[in-house]
């Protein structure tokens, strides 16, 4: 992006950016995932779980996690929808959005929905490259107010 970007300009790189972002995390590409956060960067997917911090926590977490599917193949997507991008003074973006965790099982056409998401990230972007700053993920069926 550049540094003349238009909101239009930056409603697009965010768009693209969580497409490349999500597509590796669903292919389970955890590694490449940790990499689209800052190298501090602070990832909460669920309420009460700590948050993972860095690369390597990140990576970590998600391995964790994933652990419950070993015995339970699943094809996971996380659907984004409902942006909300805000600029901050001094160029980092909050974007607030909503995400559906489909998970499919083999011969099920019929996915599983859940959880319901409310999503909120700060973004950096520097050299036209975006990335998550902290990722903090609500869940709907817990009823916590945003
Ligand atoms: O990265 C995300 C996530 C995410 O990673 C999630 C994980 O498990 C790993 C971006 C936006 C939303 C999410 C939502 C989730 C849900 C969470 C817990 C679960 O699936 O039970």
């Amino acid at each position: 992006m550049q540094a003349t970007a238009t909101f239009t300009d930056t409603y697009v790189a965010v768009n693209q950016f969580y497409g490349r972002q999500v597509q590796l995390l669903d292919s389970g590409r955890f590694e490449e995932y940790a990499q689209t956060f800052t190298p501090d960067g602070e990832f909460q997917h669920t309420p009460g779980v700590p948050p993972a911090h860095g690369h390597d926590g990140i990576v970590a977490e998600l391995r964790r996690f994933d652990t419950r599917f070993e015995d339970d193949p699943v094809q996971r997507r996380h659907v984004f929808t409902m942006l909300n991008v805000v600029p901050r003074e001094g160029g980092d973006l909050d974007v607030t959005f909503y995400a559906l965790v489909l998970t499919t099982r083999p011969g099920e056409k019929q996915p599983f929905v859940g959880p319901s998401c409310f999503v909120h990230d700060v973004l950096a972007v520097e050299d036209g490259q975006v990335r998550n700053r902290s990722r903090r993920v609500g869940h709907d069926h817990l009823f916590e107010t945003h």
